[in-house]
């Protein structure tokens, strides 16, 4: 494969709204249903007026859906089929599968695609990591030696030999959990030991983190198991597979290649763009070619090339999780999440959009095309048909960065002025709370963090992760979970897309502190800490399975027994299934705000929302409505307190 085949770049065209499709005297009313922030408000109305099509329009025309698929009862794995049942388990698929068999394989495929996606992101990064340190990727190195060693000593890894020789082994280590065959995962060893005997009781630690998804494949062929139990079970044990494996190996190399984040200001929302700059977007996951970039954009000669070009100079901006990455290590300022990434393009003022993978919607090509932006795609496994393919490895990604930066600041002739909308208020957040910045800033230990929950002062955490979704409006589900929560003296933990909400809604400012409960408030302006905080990407949700394992070491109890939850308020993504299924696997009961695709076996939904628990003490609830969520969590925290005596 060659770096550029521009040969091949296909061109599409820009998609329009049919005429008429919203009469422009609705467009503000739409624009309420579709939004709360008032920077995505400002441009989806822009966008409307100009009949540019979005994933809302594309939503509606996807409705009403399918009744069938919606319960998860359609089943397409096989050529007898396609097979839909409905009534009371009485009908079965050509093969003879129930709905209780149809609905639990369907959700394990989707366990599966989430803890695959997670993981083999982790794997790339582990890949680079070995390049870097046998000197095979330039520009890439060790920012975080202190990690490094924590984490070699973990891994049993000489500590003595030189920093090149640790990073290598604690790579292949690393790397070795894909396939390894010594019947455990290292870091699965962080969970508490009462956590870890339980899941091993119930034949739930993951053996290798590929393994548990090839056999979640082998698993969901015609023909293989046919107890919905089990194959629910499996599912538990592939995703965390992911938790404790494969994304953590994503965190935990990514911070010691880029550095672990510290607390730190940055700008959030729409507004982060310039006018008078070259603009650049980063959207997807993976930050082995986002950091290059951050590299190759702050060269004296690209601002002087952005300059000749009649521009101030350079601007970069994060979308999604490799925004998240880039915010929490690097300050770089956020654009938006998930249901705003075509909003990115259609302010007019971006010049180029470099994806990675997943979660990149595969019409922004056509977005781009009515406007006079450049999407990039850099990944083998994620070509988009209309962007120009420049692959990206850890040995060109430096040149290649470069290259991109150059074409961006050529592009910036291109864009029409008159079509330009910049919201002009970015919001202000104080990000970059992983584990460790937060034992720094509590004196080298979490200790204190677990005395005010002990003491009451904090009742409790909840971690609210995930999407956006457009059947829900954007942000309301993690905005409105967030503030009731606060209110009632929890302190909320967020990655991903739901981080991003939250920080455009002002909340995880240290002003945030007026909005919760007495005691938290005072606790936070203490420490001068929003009450909501940003602990990442969506990969490093294993940022707050590694705070609870530490909290519950600490206090020594089972994670299960800590006054803690998570959250999806407005999760879509197979990858926010695998969370929520690690997250309940460690023993931290999960609400959800969008039912997933089970209703049509209710085996199912008992077995997830009810028995579960009597195997890890975790379960899953599903409240759309996210003041009855945060009730629902509330009561729990405080039933947990009460188990602990508290
Ligand atoms: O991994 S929260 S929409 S961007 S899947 Fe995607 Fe969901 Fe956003 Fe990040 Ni996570």
């Amino acid at each position: 494969m060659s770096d550029d085949q521009e040969i091949e770049i296909i061109t599409v065209e820009c998609i329009r709204t049919p005429p008429g499709h919203v009469a422009p005297e609705r467009v503000p009313e739409k624009v309420e249903e579709r939004a709360m922030d008032p920077s995505v408000k400002e441009v989806l109305a822009k966008t409307m007026f100009e009949g540019v099509e979005t994933v809302w329009d594309r939503f509606e025309k996807q409705q009403p859906s399918c009744k069938f698929c919606d319960s998860g009862v359609s089943c397409q794995r096989c050529a007898m089929g396609p097979c839909r049942i409905m009534g009371e388990g009485k009908l079965r698929g050509v093969c003879g599968a129930n709905a209780d068999l149809i609905v639990s394989r369907n959700l394990l495929d989707q366990i599966a695609t989430g803890a695959a996606s997670h993981s083999d992101h982790g794997r790339e990064v582990a890949e680079a990591f070995l390049k870097a340190a046998r000197g095979e990727a330039p520009k890439y190195g060790i920012e975080d030696e202190a990690k490094l060693m924590v984490l070699a000593k973990e891994y049993g890894i000489d500590t003595k030999a030189p920093m090149k020789k640790v990073a290598e082994n604690l790579a292949l280590a690393m790397l070795d959990e894909f396939g390894t065959v010594k019947g455990e995962l290292t870091m699965a060893r962080r969970l508490p030991p009462g956590t870890f005997e339980m899941l091993k009781k119930a034949g739930l630690l993951p053996r290798s983190i590929d393994r548990e998804i090839v056999e979640a494949m082998h698993r969901v062929h015609m023909g293989v198991g046919a107890d919905y139990r089990d194959i629910l079970a499996h599912g538990v044990r592939a995703s965390l597979g992911d938790g404790w494996g494969g994304s953590m190996v994503g965190t935990e190399l990514s911070d010691v290649m880029f550095g672990t984040p510290g607390i730190k200001k940055a700008k959030v929302n729409l507004g982060v763009l310039k006018k008078d700059h070259v603009n650049i977007s980063l959207h997807g996951h993976n930050p082995i070619l986002s950091e290059m970039v951050v590299k190759a954009a702050a060269l004296p000669e690209m601002k002087k090339r952005a300059e000749e070009a009649g521009a101030k100079g350079i601007n970069l901006v994060g979308l999604c999780c490799t925004g998240n990455e880039l915010l929490m290590r690097k300050g770089v300022p956020q654009a938006g999440n998930h249901l705003s990434q075509e909003l990115v393009i259609t302010t007019g003022a971006l010049e180029m959009m470099i994806v990675d993978y997943q979660c990149i919607f595969p019409s922004l090509p056509h977005t781009a095309a009515c406007y006079h932006t450049k999407v990039i795609t850099t990944s083998p496994k994620a070509r988009i048909p209309g962007g120009r393919y420049m692959e990206v490895t850890p040995e060109n990604g430096f040149e290649q960065a470069k290259r991109m930066v150059e074409m961006a600041v050529d592009n910036f002739k291109n864009r029409d002025d008159t079509r330009v909308l910049i919201p002009n208020k970015p919001m202000d957040a104080v990000v970059g709370f992983s584990v460790e910045s937060l034992r720094a800033a509590l004196g080298g230990t979490l200790k204190p963090l677990l005395d005010l929950i002990l003491e009451g002062k904090i009742r409790g955490c909840v971690g609210i992760v995930g999407c956006n979704n457009p059947k829900i409006k954007q942000d309301y589900g993690h905005i409105t979970l967030a503030k009731e929560l606060i209110r009632r003296n929890i302190i909320v933990v967020e990655t991903g897309c739901a981080a991003i909400a939250c920080a455009e809604a002002g909340l995880m400012k240290p002003e945030a502190a007026d909005l919760a409960g007495k005691s938290l408030g005072a606790v936070c302006r203490s420490l001068g800490i929003p009450p909501v905080l940003h602990m990442g990407s969506c990969v490093d949700n294993t940022r707050i399975l590694n705070l609870a394992a530490e909290l519950a070491n600490l206090a020594g109890v089972r994670i299960d027994q800590l006054p803690v939850a998570g959250a999806a308020p407005e999760w879509y993504s197979p990858k926010a299934v695998a969370i929520g299924s690690y997250f309940v696997g460690s023993g931290i009961s999960v609400a959800l705000g969008v039912m997933p695709k089970i209703s049509g076996s209710p085996n199912v939904v008992k077995m997830l929302t009810e028995d579960i628990n009597g195997v890890v003490k975790a379960k899953f609830w599903v409240e759309p409505d996210p003041k009855k969520a945060a009730a629902i969590l509330f009561d729990h925290i405080e039933g947990k307190r009460a188990e602990l005596g508290l």
